[in-house]
C-alpha cells in the first residue's frame, strides 16, 4: 500500500503554500486523487515523480516518512555505491534510505539502483567478507536492509493494471539468494507488469504447480548458486518441457552462463535487469 498524503502535508514537505500545491494538483502538474468527500489526496510515489521533474527541494522530508536530509542535495550514482556500503556495514538504515531516495528523486530508475548500486555494493561486501574484513552478521544485515529498500521502492511505483500480463519466478532449490528474485519482481512492476516473486530455494515441481495454477505470461528463474550442474540441467530441462508454450521462460543470474542454454530453444537469457526491461517492454507492446 502506498502512503497517501494530504495537500497540507505535501506543501509542508516541499516548503510551498497549501494553495500553490492545490493549484498544481488541479492543473494536473502533480497526480492527485479525490476522496469520496471530494478532498485531494496524493500518493507518495506521485510526489516523488513530481519532485523528479521539478527544481524544488524537500525541506521537511520527515513529513513524507523519509529520513531527514533526503532530497536536499543532488547525488550522483558514481560515489553512491561506496557510501551505501559504509552505511550498510554500519547497519545505518536511515542513511541507506536517504542515499537511495536521493538517487531516486534525482532521476535514477529502479533498474539503475539495482544493477548499478545494490548489486555492486553487495559485491564489495562479498569481497570484504571473503577477505575476513567484516563479520558475517554485517553481510546478512546488509541483505536485510537492501531487501527492505527494494520493498519500499516497490511501494512507491505506480499501481499496475489488473489486466496487465503476469510475471512470476524464483530461485531453484539449493539457491538461497533472495535479493535477485525480489529485484526481478520490482523491475517487472516498474515495467507495468503484475509480478510475483515466489521466493528462493524452490523445487522445480512446485514452480510448475505455480505455473499451472496462475498461467503467467512469463516465468523467471534467477540462478546464483548451483549445487550440481548435471542435476540442475536435467531438472530444468524437464521443467521447461512441461511449462505450457503460453508461458515464456527467462533465465539469468550469476551462476548461469549463456552457453548453458545453447540447446534450450524455449528459454531466453538475460544478462542483467536492463536487458530484462527491454524484453518486458517489448513483450508488453506485442
Ligand atoms: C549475501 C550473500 C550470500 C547470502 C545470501 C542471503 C540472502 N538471503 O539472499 C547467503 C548466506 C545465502 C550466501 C551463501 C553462500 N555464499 Co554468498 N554471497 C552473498 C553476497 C555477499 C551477495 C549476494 C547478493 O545478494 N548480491 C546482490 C544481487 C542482487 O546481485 P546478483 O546476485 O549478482 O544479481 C544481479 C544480477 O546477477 C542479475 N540477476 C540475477 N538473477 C537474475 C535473473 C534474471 C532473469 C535476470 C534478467 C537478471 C538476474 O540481477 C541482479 C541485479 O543486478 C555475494 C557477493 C557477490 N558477489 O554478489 C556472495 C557470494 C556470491 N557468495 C559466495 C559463496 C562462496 C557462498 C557460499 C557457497 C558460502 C558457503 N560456503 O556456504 C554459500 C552458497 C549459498 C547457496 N547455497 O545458495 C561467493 C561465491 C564465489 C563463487 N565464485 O562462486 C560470493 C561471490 C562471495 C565471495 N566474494 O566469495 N551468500
Amino acid at each position: 500500500m502506498q502512503q497517501v498524503l494530504t495537500p497540507k502535508q505535501v506543501a509542508r514537505a516541499i516548503g510551498v503554500s497549501e494553495s500553490s500545491l492545490k493549484r498544481w494538483c488541479d492543473r494536473g502538474v502533480i497526480q492527485t486523487e479525490r476522496t469520496a468527500g471530494g478532498h485531494r489526496r496524493l500518493k507518495l510515489g506521485d510526489v516523488l515523480i513530481f519532485l523528479r521533474k521539478s527544481d524544488l527541494q524537500l525541506v521537511r522530508p520527515e513529513v513524507l516518512g523519509l529520513p531527514p536530509g533526503t532530497g536536499v542535495r543532488p547525488r550522483v550514482v558514481d560515489r553512491s555505491e561506496t557510501q551505501l556500503v559504509d552505511a550498510l556495514l554500519a547497519s545505518d538504515v536511515e542513511c541507506s534510505r536517504r542515499l537511495v531516495f536521493d538517487l531516486f528523486i534525482n532521476g535514477a530508475d529502479v533498474i539503475t539502483l539495482c544493477d548499478e548500486i545494490f548489486m555492486p555494493a553487495m559485491y564489495q561486501i562479498g569481497e570484504q567478507w571473503d577477505c575476513g574484513e567484516i563479520e558475517i552478521y554485517q553481510e546478512r544485515r546488509a541483505c536485510e536492509i537492501i531487501g527492505q529498500l527494494v520493498y519500499e521502492l516497490q511501494s512507491v511505483l505506480p499501481a499496475v493494471d489488473v489486466e496487465a500480463p503476469l510475471a512470476m519466478g524464483g530461485t531453484p532449490v539449493g539457491d538461497n539468494y533472495r535479493l535477485p528474485t525480489q529485484m526481478l519482481e520490482l523491475v517487472f512492476t516498474s515495467c507495468g507488469w503484475r509480478a510475483t516473486s515466489l521466493g528462493s530455494g524452490l523445487p522445480f515441481e512446485t514452480m510448475l504447480a505455480a505455473v499451472q495454477e496462475y498461467r503467467p505470461s512469463l516465468f523467471w528463474l534467477s540462478v546464483s548458486h548451483v549445487q550440481s550442474q548435471p542435476d540442475f540441467r536435467a531438472d530444468f530441462g524437464s521443467f521447461c518441457g512441461k511449462v505450457p508454450p503460453t508461458t515464456r521462460i527467462v533465465v539469468g543470474g550469476r551462476a548461469i552462463a549463456r552457453d548453458f542454454l545453447e540447446d534450450m530453444e524455449s528459454v531466453e537469457f538475460c544478462d542483467n535487469l536492463r536487458d530484462l526491461q527491454r524484453l518486458a517492454e517489448k513483450s508488453q507492446a506485442s
